[in-house]
């Protein structure tokens, strides 16, 4: 991107940038930098320093001093915790307990009337700005162009109309089924009601988001964290070589005390059409057994979390259950199994770790959205609040009694995998790491036209929550 037009656009923002600032983001390449500047920059800023651009200063320094890693603390997604309902086709209550939770979340902004008073007749707010909060049941475009929205609280359903030529529009384009809005509108005469449960005209789209206020909060103690995901191992295209590389870039780094693995730890077996052809090793059991090889080999002081992914041998439906008893024979002691999702706690820093399974779904629902910007989904995540808000897709999603893919609370750190690319965003103070994968591309992914970023590591400070990328693939 030119200096220029990075000027340009902070400029319109209505601020005016530092010169070393133009210059990080014209070398980054990435110009959302700026619109993740623009949203979480403090009000009252006249001129946008270094400090304001996530990554500029918080960036590790060169000499980082060794902590003592205590065991993570698993804070959500401990093994064992997420439990099928006996009715396992009812999702009433987790979609009840969906709506309530991230309804809260924007209630001081909207300030809701029921859906029921709205939609009565006679009742006094036609004409009226109003605001209302609902779960999205459908959405489809009118014949000029504008967007219907079917909206459902706790008291009845409601159509929202997004007319295409408002500002704002193209945030109404993003709106996905499932997720939990709310807007702020004026309630049409009774006259025109959408499928005659009455109207909205929308004017403001609200989403139960990250709040602005919210800060970094690093770790008070000195330690760094690396990030990995989708290690294939039993696929001929696993990257050893690779992968020794990393191990001995470990050895060699003490100040390194955690390592994450965000699942598909292994490749499977039977998970695609004609997998065994493509794999070097046959067996599940063997499969892990050799992970848990290549785990004792690294250094022993590291304290591992292991989540699973969609290769992984356990139930697909999401909350994923911990990596069974009955592949850990080889693996070490150092290594904490959890559920996917879950949160981790490492001296304070709160880790929520995700696959990112359903990725492949937003990416299909949200316009713009591609598997080279990962870091685009894991922002799409947090603003809607919820890890894999589509249901019926190709996410399959357990029926629980609480929405256990709900964000509840703000993690500092939102890590995910899956697409087997590497994306580093900071949306509002949230770090959010894509972690890419140790295998080269697959006849699969050659096919989907997906390009992998193999063999990297993301480096978190944690007593900064600067990252740096470390790459071993040459
Ligand atoms: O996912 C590896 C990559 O392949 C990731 O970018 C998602 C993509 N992927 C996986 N399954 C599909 C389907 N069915 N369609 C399109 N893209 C897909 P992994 O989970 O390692 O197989
Ligand atoms: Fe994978
Ligand atoms: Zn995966």
């Amino acid at each position: 991107m030119q200096k220029k037009e990075i000027v340009a656009r902070f400029t319109e923002a209505g601020f005016l940038v530092n010169p070393a600032v133009v210059e990080y983001i014209s070398e980054c390449g990435n110009p959302r930098i700026i619109e993740g500047v623009i949203s979480s920059i403090p009000s009252g800023t006249v001129v946008v320093m270094p400090k304001d651009v996530p990554g500029m200063t918080q960036f590790r320094t060169d000499k980082l001093a060794v902590g003592v890693s205590k065991t993570p603390e698993v804070l959500a997604g401990k093994e064992g915790s997420s439990v099928p309902l006996n009715d396992p086709e009812s999702s009433f209550s987790m979609f009840r307990d969906r709506y309530d939770t991230l309804s809260k979340m924007m209630r001081g902004r909207v300030n809701p009337v029921p859906v029921e008073a709205l939609v009565r007749q006679g009742n006094r707010f036609a004409d009226q700005n109003i605001g209302v909060i609902g779960l999205v049941i459908s959405i489809s475009t009118s014949a000029k162009g504008h967007r219907l929205v079917e909206i459902e609280d706790s008291t009845g359903v409601i159509t929202l109309l997004f007319n295409k030529d408002r500002e704002g529009f193209s945030e109404a384009e993003k709106i996905i089924p499932d997720e939990v809005i709310g807007v702020k509108g004026t309630l049409a005469p009774q006259s025109s009601g959408g499928r005659g449960n009455g109207m909205v005209f929308a004017d403001t789209l609200f989403r139960p988001d990250i709040p602005l206020t919210h800060t970094l909060s690093p770790s008070k103690e000195p330690g760094c964290a690396v990030f990995i995901s989708d290690v294939h191992v039993g696929s001929n295209t696993f990257l050893p070589e690779c992968w020794e590389k990393f191990n001995n870039w470990l050895d060699n780094h003490e100040e390194v005390g955690y390592l994450l693995i965000d699942g598909d730890v292994v490749d499977g077996i039977g998970i695609y059409p004609d997998q065994d052809k493509e794999l070097e090793i046959k067996t599940i059991y063997e499969q892990y057994d050799k992970v848990g090889e290549l785990l004792s080999n690294l250094p022993k002081r590291l304290k591992i979390v292991l989540s699973p992914g969609n290769h992984d041998a356990v139930r697909g439906a999401e909350p994923q259950p911990a990596i069974p008893e009955e592949f850990r024979e080889k693996f070490p002691s150092n290594v904490t199994f959890v559920e996917n999702p879950s949160v981790v706690n490492l001296q304070s820093v709160n880790v929520l770790m995700y696959h990112g399974r359903s990725i492949d779904d937003l990416i299909k629902f949200i316009p713009g959205a591609s598997y080279e910007h990962p870091g685009t989904i894991m922002e799409a995540m947090l603003k809607r609040r919820h890890l894999a808000p589509i249901y019926g897709q190709r996410t399959p999603l357990l029926s629980t009694e609480k929405d256990l893919l709900a964000i509840r609370d703000v993690p500092d750190i939102l890590h995910t995998g899956h697409v087997h690319i590497t994306e580093v965003v900071n949306y509002r103070n949230v770090l959010g790491i894509n972690a890419g994968t140790w295998q080269s591309q697959t006849s699969f992914q050659k096919q989907m036209n997906i390009n992998p970023t193999p063999a990297e590591a993301v480096m978190v400070d944690l007593s900064t929550l600067g990252y740096e990328t470390l790459r071993f693939l040459k």
